[in-house]
């Protein structure tokens, strides 16, 4: 697959997106986001594919959204032409996504590494919305996501001062999932994805959105939602097969069915 901002390809069962704007430190142009949109659609529909990394470069996962494309921006523009309207299609993915972060993971950039489902990050990573350093706020989900990740006042500091986490204090805070040497983080990333991709599908999707759902809605509807999706994993074949596999001794044969 050709695209111009992003590499993709297909590693087994993973999808692998890279940022590739390096001398912007990945930069999240529109023509970015929309490759990625793109890359993601595609891969959602790959029956062959189970798991999506998501790879920036050493110096940075990505330092936010491009400045330089929103500085001629009005509010009329910005609003009514619905500027930066397509982000977020990595929240729609059934599939789990992973992102690996090396450097500044900035704004958008770092929204983008929280609408992933796990984030591994290397030791000199840093996470930060210094939105409020350019006269805005963020706006694809930082204010909601590390909020409801870091709680109301680690955020409301790094929000208000734009001060950056260190990887040491994101993960001790619940932001990033583990923190690994800078040499490790690929190798690791595609470990997570390797294993994951590698479970029965169904149940991976339904554990994925049932984890979601804790974020979306009461206990109550998710602890129903749960339950249900529980009990329609014993529909498929795979449940069978583990269980069969797990009373014979034996590794299961997973077949997606
Ligand atoms: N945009 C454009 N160019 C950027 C950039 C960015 N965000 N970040 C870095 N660059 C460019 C620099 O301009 C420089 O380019 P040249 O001058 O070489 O042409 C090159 O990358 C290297 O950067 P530096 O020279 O600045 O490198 P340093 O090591 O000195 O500093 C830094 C690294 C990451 C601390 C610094 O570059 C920096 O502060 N960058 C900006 C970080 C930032 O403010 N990020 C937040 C942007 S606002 C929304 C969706 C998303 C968003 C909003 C709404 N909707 C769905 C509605 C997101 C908004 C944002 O992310």
């Amino acid at each position: 697959m050709n695209y111009k901002n992003i590499k993709a390809e297909k590693k087994d069962m993973v999808g692998v997106i890279t940022l590739n704007r390096p001398d912007v430190l990945n930069a999240l142009s529109s023509a970015l986001i929309g490759e990625l949109g793109e890359a993601l659609t595609n891969f959602e529909s790959d029956q062959e594919i189970g798991v999506i990394v998501i790879l920036g470069g050493e110096k940075a996962f990505a330092a936010g959204a491009d400045i330089k494309e929103m500085l001629e921006k009005d509010y009329f523009e910005a609003s009514t032409g619905d500027f930066l309207g397509n982000w977020g299609a990595i929240t729609k993915c059934k599939k789990p996504t992973i992102a690996a972060v090396s450097g500044y993971a900035l704004g958008g950039g770092c929204e983008l590494a929280m609408q992933c489902d796990i984030i591994i990050a290397t030791e000199d990573a840093k996470f930060g919305q210094p939105e409020i350093n350019i006269g805005v706020i963020p706006g694809a989900g930082g204010t909601q996501r590390l909020t409801r990740a870091i709680g109301k006042y680690k955020s409301m500091e790094m929000i208000l001062t734009g001060r950056m986490m260190n990887a040491h204090d994101a993960e001790t805070a619940g932001l990033v999932t583990r923190v690994v040497k800078k040499s490790a983080l690929i190798d690791e990333a595609m470990d997570v994805a390797n294993k994951i991709s590698k479970m029965p599908r169904a149940a991976v999707i339904a554990a994925k959105s049932s984890v979601n759902r804790s974020f979306e809605t009461t206990l109550a509807e998710g602890i129903l939602f749960e339950k249900t999706s529980f009990y329609s994993l014993f529909a498929t074949e795979d449940q069978t097969e583990g269980m069969r596999a797990f009373a014979e001794k034996r590794e299961p044969k997973f077949r997606n069915r």
